[in-house]
């Protein structure tokens, strides 16, 4: 996904570059004032219109629409000097679940990785703010839940384990 987003910016960026070369070259030639004065409108509103169309398609799917999908389960995590507290232990697979994390005293950042360590997703967890993330488990298996913000002399201890279920 985000190679096909990299590749749509690449072109989107080049064809933006194009209009403003078209844009510069029309204004030094040697045409009659008036058609060069109309020519340059044109592109200014041709790129106007384009950046509209591009931003409004764009911005319907990423990511606005992940955050829009109806949640199947809510996880309430609580961090702490040196704990997460985590309400479900067994979570359901290929469902959206929204963990809703916050801290008992300073900033922690909790990251969920799975078996063999790799880090899924994370955000930052802090005091008096409750925030959100979803995701899907696409994947049975056991997970952890990290700490990715130092917090103190027993951060590497803030390990918690739940599992996702195979059907
Ligand atoms: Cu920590």
């Amino acid at each position: 996904m985000q190679m096909i987003v990299l590749a749509v910016s690449l072109v989107l960026m080049a064809l933006t570059a194009l209009c403003f070369a078209a844009a510069i070259r029309s204004g030094g030639s040697a045409r009659p004032a008036d058609r060069s004065e109309e020519r340059r409108r044109g592109l200014i509103w041709a790129m106007l219109v384009v950046g509209l169309v591009v931003t409004s398609v764009s911005l319907r799917e990423w990511p606005h629409s992940v955050s829009a999908a109806a949640a199947d389960q809510t996880v309430n995590v609580t961090g702490g000097q040196w704990f997460w507290e985590i309400d479900k232990t067994e979570l359901p697979r290929d469902r959206p679940i929204v963990f809703n994390v916050h801290t008992a005293d300073v900033t922690h950042g909790f990251g969920v990785v799975n078996e063999s360590g790799r880090l899924l997703f994370q955000m930052q967890a802090m005091p008096g703010y409750v925030n959100r993330v979803q995701y899907v488990f696409d994947k049975p298996g056991n997970y952890r839940v990290i700490c990715l913000e130092y917090c103190g002399v027993a951060h590497h201890d803030m390990i918690t384990e739940f599992t996702v279920a195979a059907n």
